[in-house]
């Protein structure tokens, strides 16, 4: 009975009421903020870290014509154990299918957490796309490999002796990862989380972190790429490594943060639980949606 109350759930996630009223609407069109594109990440839907309310809040006063949603959305394994769904968490798929109604391309890039969704990719859901990784160009012509990030769990405890391998060697482990992980669920072992593990870890969670994206920056740059958006280690950056633009987004689980791109190609990422954050929307000059000018300075803040 229980597996049928959450599959109940979950199919009651997934019809929201698509007639329900905008949190915030008219009357508060100052707080209001559009960008070029916006990427979250780890919001965890269906259990109780999830921030559902600053989420529904993030999304209804910031717009985009693409909306990346890079994993660990809804909460998979959750289902099968203590699934929670709350008013707020209908609410962000409401605001997410508004945003998909008004026009805006929504591509899901699955997680860890989510990973049956990973079967799917290149289906369309409600309008949101499947993709298992893809690359988005920003405005001013910068290649950005876009995917969840849990690939590199298994590779980081030997992030440092890698750096001393050649590439082939390199790659050659990041495969024999994917086969290990492939291997665990067949025998029905749990996916290792990074995550949930430096919560165990904490006086080395910044080595790790930092180890991660040092990984995920090097296979960023033999994919010839510009920069990468990555997600599930819960921890907000946009720093250069080498000369790849390494970039996470965050989570809505502790920090409520997103990766937001301007009309220019800046990248910029927004804390939604500090409030001057939240009243800067307010200050911030509108560029027009079709906006195509040359970029200005691509500055990108730290
Ligand atoms: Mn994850």
């Amino acid at each position: 009975m229980a597996e049928v109350a959450w599959f109940e759930n979950a199919l009651g996630a997934f019809t929201p009421p698509r007639a329900a009223a905008p949190a915030h609407s008219a009357s508060d069109t100052t707080l209001f903020r559009r960008h070029r594109t916006i990427f979250i990440s780890d919001t965890h839907l269906g259990t109780h870290g999830c921030k559902a309310d600053p989420l529904a809040d993030f999304l209804a006063h910031n717009d985009c014509t693409t909306l990346f949603l890079v994993g660990d959305i809804v909460d998979g394994w959750q289902m099968k154990r203590r699934w929670r769904w709350t008013p707020a968490q209908s609410q962000v798929v409401a605001e997410i299918l508004r945003k998909v109604d008004g026009g805006t391309r929504v591509i899901f890039v699955p997680g860890n957490h989510d990973e049956f969704a990973r079967d799917y990719a290149g289906r369309l859901f409600a309008g949101v796309e499947v993709i298992n990784e893809t690359i988005h160009e920003t405005a001013d012509g910068k290649r950005l490999w876009v995917l969840h990030g849990d690939r590199f769990d298994g590779v980081i405890t030997n992030a440092k002796w890698l750096a001393h391998l050649g590439d082939q060697a390199y790659a050659m482990m990041l495969r024999w990862n994917n086969v290990l992980f492939a291997v665990r669920k067949r025998l029905g072992l749990p996916y290792w989380s990074l995550s949930s593990w430096l919560k165990h870890k904490v006086k080395n969670a910044v080595e790790y972190i930092s180890r991660f994206e040092e990984v995920v920056a090097h296979e960023a740059k033999l994919r010839g790429v510009d920069g990468v958006v990555c997600g599930h280690i819960h921890h907000a950056e946009i720093r250069t490594i080498g000369d790849v633009l390494y970039m996470n987004d965050g989570d809505w689980v502790e920090s409520c943060t997103a990766l937001v791109e301007d009309a220019y190609g800046n990248m910029e990422i927004l804390r939604w639980a500090d409030p001057s954050q939240r009243h800067r929307t307010g200050r911030r000059k509108e560029i027009p949606a079709g906006f195509t000018g040359a970029p200005q300075a691509a500055a990108v803040p730290a």
